[in-house]
C-alpha cells in the first residue's frame, strides 16, 4: 500500500516570515483535524498553497520554507499574485462560490479567470504527479481544485483518486449557466469517488452528469470510458472531543485564569441575570445570511417587545475574502445595519447587538459557545455548517437551544434542533420565542440525541469512511466490471476465430452495430455495415445471426434481400438464408388491446416518448425525453404494468431507454440456445449493449465469448467502448 496525498487550496499550516526567520505552525481548522488520522507521519503528503505569494517569499528563503513545511508532511505549490487573483479571488470566489450557493447574480463569467483557474489546477496536478506513484491514494479537496482529478488521471490512469466538495453542488438549472460546465464535470469525473456532504448535492451532481454529458448513471455509479465513478455522501463531522473537553476545562477554570472576554460576560450576566444571549458565528459571507439575521432580530424585537432589554445578540463575523467587492459591500451593509438597529433600540442599560468583526482565538470561541443560551445560525445556503455542531458539542450540561437554517447541510442530521427557513421572519421570530421559553428538560432531551450522533460520526470517522470507500471502490470496480477487450485480447480472439471449425455469432443491432438515433427508423444500416455483414456471412463454416428486439417488418426491409440470418422481437421470429420469417415461439398477442391504452396515457403525459408496436410486443421508448423525467416515468409505468400483467404470463423488460412488454420466457438467450443446439459449434460469440442482451450472456454456455458494448455492470466477459470498436473487431475476424 502506497502513501496518501492530500491536496487542498491551503496547507494545514500557518507560515510566517519575520526578520528572515520562518515559522510553520499547524492550523487547528476542521479539515486539518479531520485528516489527522489520514495525514500521519511519513506515509502521507499534503500539497497546497502556503498562503504567501511568490512576491512575498524572498527567493533565497524558498528552500528553507520547503524544509519547514516538510517537517509537517507538507509541500507547497508556488503561486504568484496574478495567479492568486485569477484562480482564488477570481474564478473560485467570484464564479464558483456564488454560483454553487445559488447567488447567480454575483457570479462573474470571466474568460481570463477561467484560464488562470485551469493553469493553477494544472500546477497542483503537476505537483501531485511529481510525488505520486501508482499505488498511492490521492484525496483532492474542494471547489478550488475541481479540474485536478482529471488532470492527474490523464497521466496516471490507474491511481486511486477521491474528491470531496465542501460546498453545495447546485441544481442542474443553476449549474447549467456556467460556460465551462462540461469541463468542470469532466474534471471531477477523473476521480474514482466523488463525495458530497449530503444526498441532495449528490443528486444534483448526478443529474448534471446525465443531462450535460449524457453519461449512463446507475444509482450512484457513473460509467465513463473504461471506468466506473462512484458518487456518495459523507456528512463531515467535528472533532467532538476537542470541543467538549475544551468546554469542560473552561468550566473548571479558576477566576484568575479567566480571559478578558469571559470576565466581561460573567460581569454582564451578574448585573442582568435575566438577559439571554443569542449567538451567531460565521465568516463574513453573503451565503451565511448575516444581514437577514440582523433584520430578523429587529423584527423579533418588534413582534415581541417584552424581550427588549431581555435578549442580546452576539455576532461574530470573521473577516473573509475582503479582496472580493461583494464582501466589502456586505461588510458595509452589516456595519450600517448594526449601527442603525443599535441606534434605534438601545437603552441606557442595554445594547441589543454586540458585534465583533475579527477572528478570535479558540479559547474565546469556546467562551462564546458555553455562555450563549441560544445559537442562531441562518445561512441562506451552506454546504454543512460546522459551527452548529460545535455549539452542541460544548454544551456539557446539555442545555442550550440551536436554531438552524434548513438550508445548511447540517440540518439533515440535526433534526432535533429548531429548523427555520431563513427568509421567513415570522417563523424566525416565533422560533426565537419558542427557544427562549423552551423548558430545560426539553433542551436536554434534544441535545442528548444530537450529542450522541455528533460524538459517533466525528470528523475522524468521516475521513476514514471516505478513505475506506475509496479503497473499496478500487477493489470492487476492478472485479465487478468485465475486462476491456484490449488489442492483445482482441488478437487472441481473432486467432481462436480463425482456427475454429464451425462458428456461430450473435450480433445485436441497435447500440452494437449501429449507434442510436432519436427516430429508430432512421438508424438504418450504412454501406460500411452492409459490406461488413456481407463479408462475415460469406465466410465458410460461419453462421452469423443478427439478434434484435426490432420488429419483423423493418428487418425484412433492411436485411431479407441480403439473406442474413435474423432473430427479431427478442426471439419470437427467425429467418435464415433469405427465407421469410417464421415463428420460433408460439405466443399470444391478444393482451395488447388492454395494455396499449395504458402506454398511450403515458405518451400523453411524457413529451418525447412514443410507442413502438411489434407483432408480439409493445415498446414504450423514452430516449427523447428529459432523462430524469423519463426515468421517473419509466419507474412509474413499470409499477402500473407489473400489477396489470400479473396473471398474463407477460413481463416488462427494461432496455436502453425503452420498456418493452412481452411474453415471459421469450428472450434472446432462449432463442440463441435453440440455434446453438442445431449444430456443433466450436466458436460461439455474442455481443450486445443493453439489458436484453444479458439473457444471451447468461444463458449461452460458459465457453461463449461474450462482449458488452459500453462500460456497465454486465455478465459478459469483455467490453468494448462503442460501435466503432465493435465494427473494428468484426472486421478483424474476416481479414486474415
Ligand atoms: C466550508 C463550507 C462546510 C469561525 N470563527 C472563528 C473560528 N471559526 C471556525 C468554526 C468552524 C469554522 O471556522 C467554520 O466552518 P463552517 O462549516 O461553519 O463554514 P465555512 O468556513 O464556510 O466552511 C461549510 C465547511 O467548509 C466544511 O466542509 O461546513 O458549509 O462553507 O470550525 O469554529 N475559529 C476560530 N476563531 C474564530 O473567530 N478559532
Amino acid at each position: 500500500m502506497g502513501k496518501t496525498i492530500i491536496i487542498s487550496n491551503r496547507l494545514p499550516v500557518q507560515l510566517q516570515i519575520k526578520d528572515g526567520a520562518i515559522t510553520a505552525t499547524p492550523s487547528v481548522g476542521g479539515l486539518a483535524t479531520g485528516m489527522k488520522s489520514v495525514h500521519s507521519g511519513g506515509e502521507s503528503l499534503w500539497i497546497g498553497w502556503s498562503g504567501l505569494t511568490n512576491e512575498e517569499i524572498p527567493k533565497k528563503l524558498s528552500p528553507r520554507i520547503d524544509e519547514a513545511l516538510a517537517e509537517h508532511g507538507c509541500a507547497k505549490v508556488d503561486l504568484n499574485e496574478d495567479e492568486v487573483e485569477g484562480f482564488y479571488f477570481g474564478f473560485s470566489n467570484r464564479t464558483v462560490w456564488p454560483l454553487f450557493h445559488y447567488f447567480l447574480e454575483y457570479s462573474e463569467f470571466e474568460l481570463h479567470n477561467w484560464n488562470t483557474y485551469k493553469a493553477v489546477n494544472q500546477k497542483f496536478a503537476d505537483a501531485i504527479l511529481e510525488s505520486a506513484s501508482d499505488d498511492d491514494t490521492i484525496w483532492v479537496h474542494d471547489y478550488q481544485l475541481m479540474l485536478v482529478p482529471q488532470m492527474v488521471r490523464k497521466k496516471r490512469p490507474n491511481i486511486a483518486i477521491g474528491f470531496f466538495l465542501h460546498i453545495p453542488f447546485p441544481s442542474f438549472e443553476i449549474f447549467r449557466t456556467l460556460p465551462w460546465r462540461e469541463e468542470i464535470l469532466h474534471g471531477l469525473l477523473g476521480a474514482d469517488l466523488v463525495g458530497f456532504h449530503i444526498y441532495d448535492y449528490e443528486r444534483h451532481f448526478l443529474s448534471s452528469v446525465r443531462r450535460l454529458l449524457g453519461l449512463e448513471v446507475s444509482l450512484n455509479e457513473i460509467y465513463i470510458e473504461e471506468r466506473m465513478v462512484k458518487v456518495d455522501s459523507f456528512p463531515m463531522g467535528i472533532d467532538y472531543k476537542k470541543f467538549s473537553s475544551a468546554a469542560l476545562a473552561h468550566h473548571k477554570r479558576k477566576e484568575t485564569e479567566l480571559s478578558q472576554l469571559q470576565r466581561s460576560i460573567a460581569n454582564h450576566k451578574k448585573h442582568t441575570p435575566d438577559t439571554k444571549l443569542l449567538l451567531s458565528i460565521d465568516r463574513l459571507d453573503y451565503s451565511k445570511g448575516i444581514a437577514k439575521r440582523l433584520n430578523a432580530f429587529e423584527y423579533f424585537l418588534n413582534k415581541y417587545p417584552e424581550y427588549k432589554e431581555k435578549v442580546r445578540l452576539i455576532i461574530l463575523a470573521v473577516p473573509s475574502r475582503s479582496n472580493v467587492p461583494q464582501y466589502r459591500l456586505l461588510k458595509k451593509e452589516i456595519d450600517e445595519l448594526v449601527g442603525r438597529i443599535n441606534g434605534e433600540l438601545s437603552t441606557v442599560n442595554w445594547t441589543p447587538i454586540w458585534y465583533f468583526y475579527r477572528s478570535m482565538p479558540f479559547e474565546n470561541l469556546i467562551t462564546l459557545y458555553i455562555n450563549s443560551d441560544i445559537a442562531w445560525l441562518t445561512p441562506i445556503r451552506d454546504g454543512m455548517n460546522l459551527v452548529a455542531k460545535e455549539y452542541i458539542a460544548t454544551r456539557t450540561d446539555k442545555t442550550g437551544v440551536l436554531i438552524l437554517s434548513e438550508m445548511a447541510g447540517s440540518a439533515n442530521e440535526m433534526n432535533e434542533s429548531l429548523l427555520i427557513n431563513p427568509n421567513n421572519f415570522e417563523q424566525i421570530a416565533d422560533t426565537i420565542y419558542t427557544a427562549l421559553n423552551m423548558p430545560k428538560a426539553e433542551q436536554i432531551a434534544r441535545n442528548m440525541i444530537l450529542q450522541k450522533r455528533l460524538e459517533r460520526y466525528n470528523v475522524e470517522k468521516w475521513a476514514n469512511d471516505f478513505m475506506h470507500s475509496l479503497q473499496n471502490h478500487q477493489t470492487t470496480s476492478r472485479t465487478n466490471i468485465s475486462r476491456k477487450l484490449s488489442d492483445d485480447l482482441m488478437n487472441t480472439m481473432v486467432t481462436t476465430y480463425q482456427k475454429a471449425k464451425k462458428r456461430l455469432l450473435f450480433l445485436d443491432y441497435d447500440g452494437t452495430l449501429k449507434g442510436f438515433h432519436n427516430d429508430p427508423q432512421k438508424a438504418s444500416p450504412d454501406k460500411e455495415l452492409y459490406d461488413l455483414l456481407d463479408h462475415m456471412s460469406a465466410q465458410k463454416n460461419t453462421d452469423v445471426y443478427l439478434i434484435s428486439g426490432r420488429d419483423r417488418d423493418t428487418f425484412t426491409r433492411w436485411f431479407l434481400p441480403k439473406k442474413y440470418n435474423m432473430i427479431v422481437e427478442h426471439g419470437v421470429w427467425i429467418s435464415t438464408q433469405g427465407e421469410p420469417f417464421k415463428l420460433l415461439e408460439k405466443v399470444k398477442n391478444d393482451w395488447m388491446t388492454n395494455i396499449r391504452p395504458v402506454l398511450e396515457s403515458f405518451v400523453d403525459r411524457t413529451p418525447g416518448s412514443f410507442i413502438e408496436e411489434k407483432d408480439y410486443s409493445l415498446a414504450w421508448h423514452y430516449r427523447n425525453t428529459d432523462p430524469d423525467f423519463g426515468k421517473q416515468r419509466a419507474t412509474e409505468l413499470t409499477t402500473v404494468l407489473t400489477s396489470l400483467i400479473a396473471n398474463d404470463n407477460l413481463s416488462v423488460l427494461s432496455g436502453n431507454k425503452v420498456l418493452e412488454i412481452k411474453n415471459s420466457g421469450i428472450n434472446k438467450g432462449r432463442a440463441a440456445q435453440r440455434v446453438l443446439a442445431e449444430d456443433d459449434y466450436d466458436f460461439v460469440f455474442a455481443i450486445g449493449d443493453d439489458w436484453t442482451d444479458e439473457f444471451m450472456f447468461q444463458e449461452l454456455p460458459k465457453s461463449t465469448l461474450t462482449v458488452k458494448v459500453g462500460l456497465q455492470k454486465t455478465q459478459a466477459k469483455y467490453f468494448v467502448e462503442n460501435t466503432k470498436k465493435v465494427r473494428a473487431l468484426l472486421k478483424k475476424f474476416t481479414t486474415n
